[in-house]
């Protein structure tokens, strides 16, 4: 889920920065389709907060808190991935003056399989499916927007983004621990950079989203239980996607029914009000014909084949693991659940 990108685009954007200054761009939201990076069909531009880099110890310190009042799940892979936040800039990054927050507007996307004659159109949520940007040309939108100088590094900072972002008045916590972003809603990716320039250091309390006050909607909709009433923190061991984002074997306790995308899972996402405005962008991934669907769901896939599918799905993130893949779409097609227009 984590993009790392190519430095392509890198140098032109450099080379726009000042203008795009001049032109008063370097606000909070810059339009993505002037800096030629192809942006998501109606998700242009993005936002941007920063803080004081000194403020990754206050990071360190909420996690730590929730962990001592035993509100963090045990579990291995999830441990393994929160272990792995850096609460420190990078070597060579001491100086570091701040951190910027950005947030990125991405769309869900759909790939159709044909079975037995019908269409079967099956979810890939945001952040599964490859746009093409990656790290560089999120560093470049900085550049090109004149929020910091094209000639610094920005190194990638490895926290716990969403309470970054949170924090930083960028965006506010769905019940479902999402973050929410203005015009975004929760169909975006966070990334955060650690600069040398003195920003403006926003820093604040976590806020939940005004919409769920009196809103259990998510709630109700997570098919395994990972929301819960009686604590904000989510259950990460119960939540679908920690699952199905490997190959592991699916454990036996989640409920047939649950699956409803190729990878990860929407169903506390698609239903909130908050989305309401923002729910309709999809991207359209193709169509896999009946007879390579046919060899991906039986597992006998000639090499050639192989080939064919592995560049059908290659804009889907594991989509070059073709086991992983046929599992997945067993399980969703499997469930009872739902196709494409009648909404998960
Ligand atoms: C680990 C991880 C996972 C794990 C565990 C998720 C989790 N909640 O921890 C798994 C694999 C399950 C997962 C799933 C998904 N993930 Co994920 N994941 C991450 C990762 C690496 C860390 C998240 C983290 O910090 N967890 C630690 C928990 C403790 O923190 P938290 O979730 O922010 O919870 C906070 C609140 O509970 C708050 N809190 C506690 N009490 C209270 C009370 C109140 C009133 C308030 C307001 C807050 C509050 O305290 C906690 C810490 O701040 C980030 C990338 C990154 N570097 O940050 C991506 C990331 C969060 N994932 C992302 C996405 C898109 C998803 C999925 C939507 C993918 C999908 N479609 O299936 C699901 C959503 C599941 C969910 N409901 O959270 C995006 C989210 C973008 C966004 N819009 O917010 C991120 C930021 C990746 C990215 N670069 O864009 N993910
Ligand atoms: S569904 Fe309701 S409670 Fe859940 S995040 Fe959206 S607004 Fe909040
Ligand atoms: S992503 Fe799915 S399983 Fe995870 S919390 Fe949301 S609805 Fe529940």
């Amino acid at each position: 889920m984590e993009r790392e990108g190519s430095w392509t685009r890198r140098e032109f954007l450099r080379r726009t920065a000042p203008l795009a200054a001049l032109l008063g761009l370097a606000g909070r939201a810059f339009p993505a389709r002037a800096s030629a990076i192809g942006p998501v069909p109606g998700t242009d531009g993005f936002r941007w907060r920063s803080v004081s880099a000194r403020r990754v110890g206050e990071l360190r310190d909420w996690m730590d808190k929730l962990d001592r009042e035993g509100r963090l799940s045990a579990d291995k892979t999830w441990r393994g991935y929160i272990g792995s936040f850096q609460y420190a800039p990078p070597p060579g990054m001491q100086d570091a003056c701040s951190l910027v927050i950005m947030s990125v507007p991405l769309a869900n996307a759909a790939i159709t399989f044909r079975v037995s004659g019908r269409r079967r159109q099956v979810w890939v949520p945001s952040g599964y499916a490859d746009d093409g940007r990656g790290l560089d040309d999120f560093r470049g939108l900085l550049y090109a927007a004149g929020i910091v100088a094209g000639d610094e590094d920005l190194p990638r900072a490895r926290l716990p983004l969403k309470q970054l972002a949170v924090r930083s008045g960028l965006a506010a916590y769905g019940r479902n621990n999402i973050a929410y972003v203005d015009g975004f809603g929760s169909f975006h990716q966070l990334v955060a950079f650690y600069s040398r320039r003195p920003l403006e250091d926003h820093w604040g309390a976590l806020r939940m989203l005004p919409e769920c006050k009196g809103c259990t909607v998510c709630l109700r909709e997570c098919p395994t239980g990972a929301i819960r009433s009686q604590d904000f923190v989510i259950d990460p061991a119960r939540c679908l996607t920690l699952f199905n984002e490997l190959p592991a074997p699916m454990p036996a306790w989640v409920p047939a029914t649950a699956h409803n995308a190729l990878v990860g899972c929407l169903k506390c996402q698609l239903r909130c009000p908050a989305n309401e405005a923002v729910k309709a962008r999809t991207l359209d991934l193709g169509e896999v014909p009946e007879a390579e669907t046919a060899a991906l769901l039986s597992g006998r896939i000639s090499a050639p084949l192989a080939q064919t599918l592995k560049k059908r799905l290659s804009r889907i993130s594991g989509g070059e693991d073709l086991s992983y893949i046929s599992r997945n779409l067993k399980l969703v097609l499997g469930a009872a659940g739902p196709e494409l227009g009648t909404r998960p």
